[in-house]
């Protein structure tokens, strides 16, 4: 209790006007000025943003194109310290953080305290995982007579484009990935939530990160579009939806020069399911904690639950008694549970979908929305089948279906069938159902007993494939290898002068 009162006063005395602008080289630019508006009232402004155009983007991948030759030749373990002292630099500011996730993004106190540790984590163990693979090269054996070495070399210039749902942990992670490789990066945070990113880059700024290697510029998806199609850009790392990934790639493909990669997290239609075994109060808390909790606003959100009919009476009663218990209402209230959605557009597409679902659907609970701001209560339906539900519904509403035992390999090739593969919970206390489920699905990050959210940096790397992304998982010990290039150097030892020209070498 102690603790919680230091920590809301802490956000309360770092409330307080806040701006982001474009800034190249450490040097704010001019842009085109908007407010920020709190998405719990709609109305409060958290503070301005100065919106880059087209060609300040152009000017930043420039900058950084100058700023990646500098930056590649820092030691890994310089590096990697910078990044040390950014996580530092962040949890000495957790006030303004926390005040500013929640103003601008609506987040609730526990998600916001849970954003701003992943942030630092990211940070912690791309800088370990960096000194193991940027450090010394790799000796490989091979023949006498021979020396083999791999490396990792940075690629240049990363463009990184990250979502208003994590404004801080998933834009920190991006950039953290692509400066610990060695790379400069122009990073575009989300139209809605610029404020915390522009905080972080100050941070980061400050804590070493080389001014010439990390840029900032917060705009529209025609900034995002011309940071993308710029031919300098060695790499793109992006995290948003399915379709705008496919824009990414095409507009990549279309580009002469180089061929670079894309590393993408996107969406889901993530299942739950929920036998004969399963413990019902365990299930409903996990239910309620995988849809509901960041007002279901994560990629990794329970959509689809689906329960065995022997017990879905009693399962989906409970569930929708859980829901009932969720306090919505201003995030800055500890005892908040859920807040708003981010803005005016996603609550409507959101009461769409709900409208329709009410007339077509078995409606087991639908909640009441306090308030103005942009908030969308829980709700929970029964449709058909898994069939029934064709895309991601990035909100709290979730989706229930039930299914027969002797029907669970068609439930599990249709979960498949989707193309998408993010997340997916299972409730049962059979170990061979468990294992026959994980055998027959290819989803990224898989849940037993448990709620199927919040994946812990560097012990549950997150990430899907298919229409929800490309891989390597971020917060894993793969990720950082595909913001590098492998350089493998191979030497004829015993060629004339021999040992002695050998020696000379290394010497
Ligand atoms: C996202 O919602 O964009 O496991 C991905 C989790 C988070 C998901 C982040 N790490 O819930």
């Amino acid at each position: 209790r102690a603790s919680l009162e230091r920590l809301t006063d802490s956000v309360a005395a770092a409330r307080g006007p806040a701006e982001a602008a474009p800034v190249i080289d450490g040097v704010t630019q001019a842009g085109t000025p908007r407010d920020v508006v709190s998405p719990s009232d709609a109305r409060t402004v958290v503070g301005t943003v100065a919106e880059a155009s087209p060609e300040i983007a152009a000017a930043a991948i420039q900058a950084a194109r100058k700023g990646a030759v500098a930056w590649g030749r820092v030691p890994a373990e310089q590096r990697a310290a910078a990044l040390e002292r950014a996580a530092d630099a962040m949890e000495a500011s957790t006030g303004r953080l926390i005040h500013l996730l929640q103003a601008e993004a609506g987040k609730t106190l526990d998600d916001a305290v849970a954003e701003l540790r992943e942030a630092v984590d990211f940070c912690r163990y791309y800088a370990a995982q960096g000194r193991k693979l940027f450090g010394a090269p790799q000796e490989l054996p091979g023949p006498t007579g021979e020396s083999n070495r791999l490396s990792l070399r940075s690629r240049g210039v990363f463009v990184a484009i990250s979502p208003w749902n994590f404004p801080l942990a998933i834009f920190v992670g991006q950039v953290a990935a692509a400066l610990m490789a060695g790379n400069a990066v122009v990073a575009k945070p989300a139209e809605q939530t610029p404020l915390v990113a522009a905080e972080a880059v100050r941070l980061m700024h400050r804590a070493g990160i080389a001014p010439g290697a990390l840029h900032i510029v917060p705009g529209d998806g025609a900034v995002g579009a011309a940071l993308v199609a710029h031919r300098d850009v060695a790499g793109v790392v992006f995290t948003g939806s399915t379709e705008v990934a496919r824009h990414i790639n095409r507009a990549l493909a279309a580009k002469d020069g180089p061929i670079v990669p894309l590393i993408a997290e996107t969406g889901g239609i993530n299942a739950m399911l929920v036998d004969a075994t399963a413990l019902p109060e365990q299930v409903a808390d996990d239910v309620v904690t995988s849809a509901f909790r960041s007002a279901g606003q994560r990629c990794s959100a329970l959509r689809l639950l689906l329960v065995q009919e022997d017990v879905a009476d009693k399962v989906i009663g409970m569930v929708a008694g859980a829901a009932q218990e969720l306090r919505l209402g201003d995030p800055r209230d500890p005892a908040t549970h859920v807040g708003p959605v981010i803005d005016a557009e996603a609550r409507a597409r959101l009461d769409r979908h709900g409208a329709a679902l009410r007339r077509a659907a078995t409606t087991h609970y639908a909640g009441e929305v306090p308030g103005e701001g942009h908030f969308v209560a829980p709700q929970i339906y029964e449709i058909a089948g898994p069939e029934a539900l064709t895309e991601e519904v990035f909100g709290p509403i979730l989706h229930v279906a039930r299914y027969k035992a002797a029907d669970l390999d068609r439930v599990l090739d249709r979960i498949e069938a989707s193309g998408y593969g993010l997340t997916l919970g299972v409730h049962s206390r059979i170990d061979a159902t468990v294992e026959r489920v994980v055998a027959r699905l290819s989803t990224g990050n898989v849940y037993v007993n448990r709620n199927m959210i919040g994946a812990v940096v560097g012990v549950q790397p997150f990430g899907g494939h298919g229409l929800s992304g490309t891989g390597p998982k971020a917060g894993g010990p793969h990720y950082l290898t595909r913001f590098a290039t492998e350089q493998t150097v191979t030497i004829n030892t015993a060629a004339a002068g021999g040992d002695a020209a050998l020696i000379a070498m290394e010497g």
